[in-house]
């Protein structure tokens, strides 16, 4: 039998030897401090540019984001890409229908009180106006060949792990984009045509940000609000 000295196998399955890149804590210092203030720079941004973005960008971000842990490795996720206007359009104009509903009616006032500050409402029409969205699904169960369900674990915490890698690489490659949930959000599973085995999770306007264009003067939490360490 061929020797092959980076795969091993462990209870009766092959694993590959893995190995990571390791810094000096000087180095891992500077780099974690580089990231953060690369990071901070991120915002979420309501007004988009036409400009257009090379697709590839796009399949490398989602490539990025598919590096996501995710349960059982079952990777219970999919990404629609819709560049086509008129899908846009029917995006958009059912949108902003439950969103209409959703401002007029079903968000309490609490709620309205606390959205003060992003000066958001119904209308969205970067829905039509960014050169992409991607529209994220999750996938509760998947069809085997033979049409029998199978279970996926952990699906939204995995699909939220792929998300946040999303944005990050949105991010890197120096786009904007936006987490946009409008609810109900089934009516993306219609209009996109997708399977019952996927439901609407998040919906991504990417581009370039409009000219002039102005965030909410948002503060983060510091470490001594949100982190607790026990030494
Ligand atoms: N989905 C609506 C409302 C909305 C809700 C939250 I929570 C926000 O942080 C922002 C907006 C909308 O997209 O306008």
């Amino acid at each position: 039998m061929e020797e092959n000295q980076d795969i091993k196998i462990i209870k009766g399955f092959e694993h590959v030897k893995y190995s990571h890149v390791q810094y000096s804590q000087k180095e891992m210092i500077e780099r974690s401090k580089k990231f953060y203030d690369w990071m901070e720079t991120r915002r979420s941004v309501r007004e988009f540019s036409d400009k257009p973005v090379p697709k590839e960008v796009i399949d490398n971000i989602l490539l990025s984001a598919s590096t996501a842990p995710s349960g059982a490795h079952k990777q219970p996720w999919t990404f629609c890409v819709v560049s086509n206007p008129e899908i846009k359009t029917k995006i958009r104009e059912a949108a902003e229908k439950e969103e209409y509903e959703s401002y007029t009616n079903r968000m309490s006032d609490e709620w309205l009180d606390d959205l003060k500050p992003m000066a958001t409402d119904w209308k969205k029409p970067f829905l039509e106006i960014a050169p992409y969205l991607i529209i994220v699904f999750k996938k509760p169960f998947e069809y085997d060949s033979e049409g029998k369900k199978r279970q996926n674990y952990y699906v939204s915490e995995s699909v939220g792990l792929a998300a946040g890698i999303l944005i990050t690489a949105i991010h890197d490659a120096g786009l904007v984009t936006l987490t946009h949930t409008p609810s109900p959000m089934n009516f993306l599973q219609k209009i996109l045509e997708r399977p019952d085995n996927e439901r609407a999770f998040l919906l991504l306007p990417v581009g370039y940000e409009a000219e002039d264009v102005f965030v909410p003067n948002n503060r983060r939490k510091g470490l001594e609000e949100m982190a607790f360490y026990y030494d």
